[in-house]
């Protein structure tokens, strides 16, 4: 079951972003629309959760440098993927020679970015430590900092994993309670912003008007107005990742961000065998992105 989850996880999070990506920056839209475009194409989100998975296979574990080379590599190679500015600008300040732990925290007049970009690549993190906090926090703030050296790029990142974690756990068997999965996130999260948001979700659990969501939750590039929106989507229906992609999607907006994150929670709570085969029969590159998820599975199976 552990191994089906790491896949459903991984491929999960590439389907997400697939089935979003035709809608990024759209209005709210009609479900029965979404698959209308399908490809199977996916984006930036899944080039970067792959680097992110072949650099923790490669070291076994964390290694910043690495995994900023490993970006860097991915990114050189496909750069028509769909990046947004700062990943790019900071792969070439590093080719530059700034070091990886620095040069993210130039962008944005030294803030950092707070975009979702950490968070949509996390899903490896998630399922390596899902039952271990410390690490799975700290590997997944370390990602980020490679590009986001935003609080709020960082602590998305690691609410993300942990979201992912918590699917992971749960048995798919006994019904999963969403004011108790919500609660596991609240006192996880170390920052208020993300605090209120969960708090908000918790509010509108079962919320008819989709566009109430957007306005309170939010469905934007930001890590802030999408994490706990991918959050609140799997939990429409965590029973059905068709459901729970379906609706994530339709909230339009960063679309194949929020898919993408949501499919990840939603691939490791269900499995891989509970993603739709019409949907992974299509989907770039499936096999090499099983094959990140087994080997992740192997070398968390090695540690245990
Ligand atoms: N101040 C102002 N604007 C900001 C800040 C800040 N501190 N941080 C982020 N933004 P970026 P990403 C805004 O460029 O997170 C792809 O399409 C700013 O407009 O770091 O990797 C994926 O599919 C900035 O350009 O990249 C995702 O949807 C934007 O947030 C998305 O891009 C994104 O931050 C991921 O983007
Ligand atoms: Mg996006």
């Amino acid at each position: 079951m552990l191994k089906s989850k790491f896949l459903g996880c991984l491929i999960g999070s590439a389907v997400g972003d697939a089935l979003g990506s035709s809608f990024e920056g759209s209005w709210v839209l009609e479900e029965n629309r979404i698959e209308e475009n399908f490809s199977g194409r996916w984006t930036d989100d899944t080039h970067m959760m792959i680097g992110v998975a072949e650099s923790l296979i490669m070291n076994h574990g964390f290694d910043g440098n690495h995994m900023a080379q490993t970006f860097i590599k991915n990114y050189e190679q496909e750069p028509w993927r769909g990046y947004a500015y700062g990943p790019p600008q900071v792969f070439r300040w590093i080719r530059s020679g700034v070091d990886w732990s620095q040069a993210a925290k130039r962008l944005f007049g030294g803030a950092g970015s707070y975009g979702n970009g950490a968070a949509m690549r996390v899903a490896p993190v998630g399922v390596l430590y899902y039952d271990d906090l410390e690490q799975l926090r700290s590997v997944a703030y370390g990602q980020s900092q490679i590009t986001h050296a935003h609080e709020l790029g960082k602590e998305g990142a690691a609410l993300q994993a942990y979201a992912v974690a918590l699917a992971v756990k749960a048995d798919m068997s006994s019904q999963l309670e969403p004011y108790a999965f919500l609660k596991e996130l609240k006192d996880f999260t170390i920052n208020d912003v993300y605090r209120r948001k969960l708090e908000t979700a918790e509010r509108l659990l079962g919320e008819k008007d989709r566009l109430r969501v957007i306005k309170e939750l939010g469905n934007g590039i930001e890590a802030h107005n999408s994490v706990p929106t991918a959050i609140y989507s799997f939990l429409h229906c965590p029973q059905s990742f068709e459901k729970s992609l379906f609706y994530a999607v339709s909230l339009g907006g960063d679309a194949d961000t929020i898919g993408a994150m949501t499919g990840a929670i939603s691939g490791a709570y269900v499995g891989i065998e509970s993603v739709p085969e019409r949907w992974k029969a299509r989907l770039e590159r499936r096999g090499y992105i099983e094959e990140l998820a087994e080997k992740l599975w192997l070398i968390k199976r090695r540690l245990q």
